[in-house]
């Protein structure tokens, strides 16, 4: 299995956490976006989308989406388990992924439409502060699901890395080096499992 991938947050690094976490060795190939890679006709082939990350499957199958290319490779290694063990932690495992991925679907609009560096990565983006304001409690209100979720635990889902902690870091630290945006003061937890999170060898190396 080959992993197409790129220097971009936070699709490609949420399965390379994924990947390192669980120690599978894969060849991975960088995809040059700046130049224009993933909109060539040999890389839409791959993905139609024109999106990283793919994987390439040993029969020659593209399987692109980091969210179905992790659950894929945990079936393929289930040990040890980054989804749980039983059907209650997989729920539960699964529900607080989904958060997390909210939560960055939320972000991203609210940092696109207040943020000055949006207009530098996007010019002539229109940006409409009201949609921040408007996305802001929806925001609070999952952020405090997650700070809720994740309680004493060392990890988000409990007391081993499973998946929602592959999903939410990669998103963390995209929004964290692209716009400087940290969690708010209140999630105590949430900002302990970050800073934890960020010296495990899967961030690393
Ligand atoms: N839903 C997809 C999103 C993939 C995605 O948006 N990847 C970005 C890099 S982080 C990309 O390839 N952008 C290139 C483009 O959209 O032109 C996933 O989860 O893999």
């Amino acid at each position: 299995m080959r992993l197409f991938l790129a220097n971009m947050a936070p699709y490609p690094p949420r399965v390379t956490l994924y990947v390192n976490e669980k120690r599978i060795t894969l060849d991975r190939q960088e995809v040059d976006l700046h130049g224009m890679e993933h909109r060539s006709p040999s890389f839409l082939a791959k993905n139609p989308a024109g999106k990283v990350p793919v994987l390439e499957l040993d029969n020659g199958g593209y399987l692109p989406e980091s969210g179905a290319i992790i659950e894929y490779l945990e079936e393929l290694y289930p040990a040890p388990s980054m989804i749980g063990r039983t059907a209650e932690e997989r729920a539960q495992v699964r529900a607080t992924n989904g958060i997390a991925g909210e939560v960055f679907t939320i972000l991203s609009q609210i940092l696109m439409h207040t943020s000055p560096v949006a207009l530098q990565i996007h010019p002539g983006f229109i940006q409409l502060p009201d949609v921040g304001i408007a996305l802001q409690p929806m925001l609070d209100q999952l952020l405090d699901q997650l700070e809720q979720r994740i309680g004493d635990d060392e990890f988000l889902a409990g007391a081993t890395p499973t998946i929602a902690d592959c999903t939410l870091f990669a998103l963390m630290e995209a929004v964290y080096t692209g716009f400087g945006y940290e969690l708010p003061e209140r999630c105590g937890h949430l900002r302990a499992w970050y800073e934890r999170f960020r010296s495990r060898p899967s961030v690393t190396m």
